[in-house]
C-alpha cells in the first residue's frame, strides 16, 4: 500500500468515511483572486514529496448529478442544458499535472525574472501607447493608474498574448471532480477546499454563460479556469467585470475597453484601491532590529510601530497609511518593503507578495519611472 493510500485509509476507515472526507471543513477558505495561481507562489504550504494523483473521494456518477440538480436550482439554468454540457465534458490529464506540480517556494530572487524581463517591459510600453486614451479614461473613472493595468495584463497574458487554449468547462471540470489530492494529513482540508472551490467556479461559469449569453462549451482558458485578458475567474466575472464601452455586453475575450475598466473596478471593489496612494517603499532595518515577519498581507501597522520595530522608509514618505513589512530574498541580499492598502489591493487579485511585487516593478518600469533591470542596490542590509 502506497503512503498516500495509507494515510487515507487511516483518515477514512469506514467505506462511508470517504464521502465525508470529501465535504469542506471550512467552505469560506477558498481563493479570491481573480485569476488562479499560474506559478508558483511563495504563500503555498511547503514542497511535499511528489505524490500519486489520487482519484476524488466522492464517486463521480453521485457527485454530478447532485451537481446538476444544485447549480440549475440555485442559478435557474435548465438542468437539461447543463446535463448535455457535464455529458460532454472531458477530463484532461494535462489540467491535473499542471495544478499537481508542487508549489515552489521560489525565492524573490528567482520569481522576478519570470515577469520582470526587457521584453515584457518593452512590450509594456508600447502597449499603454497604443491603448493611452482608453486607459486614461479608466484611470480617471476608476483611479486605478494605467500601468497598473497594463502591467496586470502583462503578468497575467503578455498582454493578451497567452489567454490560455483550454475549454474552460474542461478544465473547470476535471477540477472540480478530480482534483489532484495527495490525501496527507496536512493538505486534506485544503484539497477538499481547492475541489469545492472549482465545483463553485463550474457552476458560476453556466450563471456567467447565461447573463452574458455566452455559449459556454465555446469559451477558452487556462487550465484552472481563469478567462480572457485579465484571467478572471467565472466568480470574479460575474462579480466584478463592467461594460467599459457600453455596448451592454460584458465581453473580457474581445473588447478591452471591457478588460480594462474590469480590471480597474476588481482593483477597487474587491482590492480597495486608494487613488493616489501609495503602493510599497523601499524600508532599511535598523541595526541589531529583530527579524519582523507579519502573518498575511493587511497592512495593519503604522509607520511609528514599524518603526519600533526597526523598520522606517528608506525615504521619507508623507501620509501613507497602514502598512505592512514585505520581507523579499533579493539577488544582493535580504530587501524589506513597506507595502500599503494599494499593494493589498494588488494581492486579491493573486495572493502572493512575489506576484504583487512583480506587477509593481513592472508597472514603474512600463511608466518609465525606473529601470529594474538596473542593478539593484543591497539597501535593505543591517545597518545600511
Ligand atoms: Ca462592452
Amino acid at each position: 500500500m502506497s503512503r498516500t493510500l495509507a494515510s487515507r485509509a487511516l483518515l477514512c476507515a469506514l467505506p462511508f468515511a470517504l464521502v465525508a472526507c470529501a465535504t469542506p471543513v471550512q467552505p469560506t477558505d477558498k481563493p479570491s483572486s481573480a485569476s488562479t495561481i499560474l506559478v508558483p507562489d511563495e504563500t503555498s504550504p511547503p514542497k511535499p514529496p511528489s505524490q500519486p494523483v489520487v482519484s476524488n473521494a466522492q464517486p463521480i456518477a453521485v457527485a454530478v448529478p447532485e451537481f446538476i440538480r444544485t447549480t440549475s436550482a440555485k442559478y435557474d439554468v435548465d438542468a437539461a442544458y447543463i446535463t448535455s454540457v457535464m455529458a460532454k465534458a472531458q477530463m484532461r490529464e494535462g489540467i491535473i499535472a499542471a495544478m499537481s506540480r508542487p508549489a515552489e517556494a521560489k525565492p524573490w530572487k528567482d520569481y522576478r525574472p519570470i515577469f520582470i524581463s526587457q521584453q515584457r517591459i518593452t512590450a509594456g510600453k508600447a502597449f499603454l501607447a497604443k491603448h493611452r486614451a482608453a486607459l486614461d479614461k479608466v484611470e480617471a473613472q476608476y483611479g486605478v493608474p494605467a500601468e497598473i493595468i497594463v502591467a496586470i495584463i502583462g503578468v497575467e497574458t503578455s498582454y493578451g498574448g497567452n489567454t490560455g487554449s483550454y475549454p474552460v468547462v474542461d478544465a473547470l471540470y476535471t477540477l472540480a471532480f478530480a482534483y489532484p489530492r495527495t490525501n496527507e494529513p496536512g493538505r486534506i482540508e485544503r484539497e477538499n477546499n481547492r475541489e469545492q472551490f472549482f465545483r463553485d467556479e463550474l457552476a458560476q461559469l453556466f450563471a456567467m454563460g447565461k447573463e452574458n449569453g455566452f455559449d459556454v462549451t465555446a469559451l477558452k482558458g487556462s487550465y484552472a479556469g481563469a478567462m480572457g485578458w485579465g484571467q478572471f475567474m467565472p466568480s470574479s466575472y460575474r462579480d466584478y467585470a463592467v461594460d467599459g464601452n457600453g455596448d451592454g455586453k460584458v465581453d473580457l475575450f474581445n473588447n478591452l475597453d471591457d478588460v480594462f475598466a474590469s480590471v480597474a473596478n476588481y482593483f477597487v471593489k474587491k482590492g480597495g484601491w486608494k487613488r493616489g496612494e501609495p503602493i510599497v517603499s523601499r524600508a532599511v532595518r535598523a541595526k541589531g532590529a529583530a527579524a519582523f515577519e507579519p502573518e498575511g498581507l493587511e497592512p495593519r501597522y503604522t509607520l511609528e510601530q514599524l518603526a519600533a520595530r526597526g523598520y522606517k522608509p528608506q525615504t521619507p514618505i508623507a501620509g501613507p497609511g497602514n502598512a505592512t513589512l514585505l520581507n523579499l530574498d533579493g539577488v544582493n541580499g535580504p530587501e524589506y518593503w513597506l507595502g500599503y492598502q494599494n499593494f493589498y489591493a494588488i494581492t486579491r487579485y493573486n495572493i502572493s507578495k512575489h506576484y504583487a511585487m512583480a506587477v509593481y516593478q513592472l508597472s514603474e518600469a512600463i511608466a518609465g519611472r525606473e529601470n529594474p533591470l538596473a542593478a539593484v542596490p543591497a539597501s535593505g542590509r543591517p545597518g545600511a
